[in-house]
């Protein structure tokens, strides 16, 4: 299925002083804005319409969007985003979505999820839970998966910071998989393209229409998509590797 939109969000001055578990170092502010400049060029050069939402200080991971949400093409999931810090993203996602969908569902408290942790594949959702997402957030968002026919599997994670971490579903059946999901049962009716541990962070990658957008630096994982008939395009994501936040991280498509 294709793609039309993206909301996506410019990084705020405050994004060097987010939530990270790396020790990569401090991010470069200037450089964080070029490399999600680069980011949103290559989403328009895939076909897509760019909503841009304005940098928001008062939130420094706030230009991770995926996180407050989960779309379909029927329905947004309004998130319940498990950082305090990041909580209150959850309303300037919401208002950016109204224009573009009806139909509107929200994660409650006591349940928490991130959007990073579920992955589509087709109709099938998998959801990980992760220090941000716990059972009861799973579990109402596999309720509202199942009542609007989608299927959807709860799986602890293990290592992974979020289930997107180490797995991406590049569409006709093939699975990029990584570390824990290497061999997992879950996804053993897959095609899969496997990541070696050192190149584990590639394992984040977006198929977007034609296309398939991976980080810059992974030569194997490159090779492996495109040999899988993909063609790539690859990204410098160096500072937001540093924040802990990946390719699909940065934006909402559908
Ligand atoms: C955080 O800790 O929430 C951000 N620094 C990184 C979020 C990355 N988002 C994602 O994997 N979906």
């Amino acid at each position: 299925s294709q793609f039309k939109n993206v909301i996506v969000k410019a990084p705020a001055e405050s994004y060097v002083t987010g939530l990270t578990t790396s020790d990569l170092g401090k991010p470069d502010f200037e450089k964080v804005v070029e490399q999600h400049k680069a980011y949103v060029e290559a989403l328009k050069s895939c076909g897509v319409q760019a909503t841009e939402l304005p940098a928001d200080e008062q939130y420094p991971d706030s230009v991770f969007v995926e996180d407050p949400a989960v779309l379909t093409p029927e329905f947004a999931v309004i998130a319940n985003p498990g950082a305090e810090s990041r909580n209150g993203e959850k309303e300037a996602i919401e208002q950016a979505l109204r224009p573009f969908y009806e139909k509107f569902y929200h994660i409650e408290s006591p349940g928490y999820l991130d959007g990073g942790d579920v992955l589509q594949a087709d109709n099938r959702f998998y959801i990980g839970l992760s220090e941000r997402t716990n059972e009861e957030g799973a579990r109402q968002l596999k309720e509202i998966l199942e009542h609007e026919g989608y299927t959807a599997e709860i799986l602890p994670l293990e290592k992974f910071f979020h289930l997107k971490t180490g797995i991406a579903y590049l569409g006709d059946n093939k699975l990029v998989v990584a570390g824990e999901f290497i061999g997992h049962p879950a996804f053993e009716d897959y095609e899969q393209i496997v990541i070696s541990d050192e190149d584990e962070y590639s394992a984040n990658c977006i198929r977007v229409n034609d296309f398939v957008i991976i980080p810059a630096g992974y030569p194997e994982t490159k090779r492996k998509i495109e040999e899988a008939g993909f063609r790539t395009i690859e990204l410098d994501m160096s500072e937001v590797q540093k924040q802990d936040g990946g390719l699909s991280c940065l934006s909402l498509r559908f």
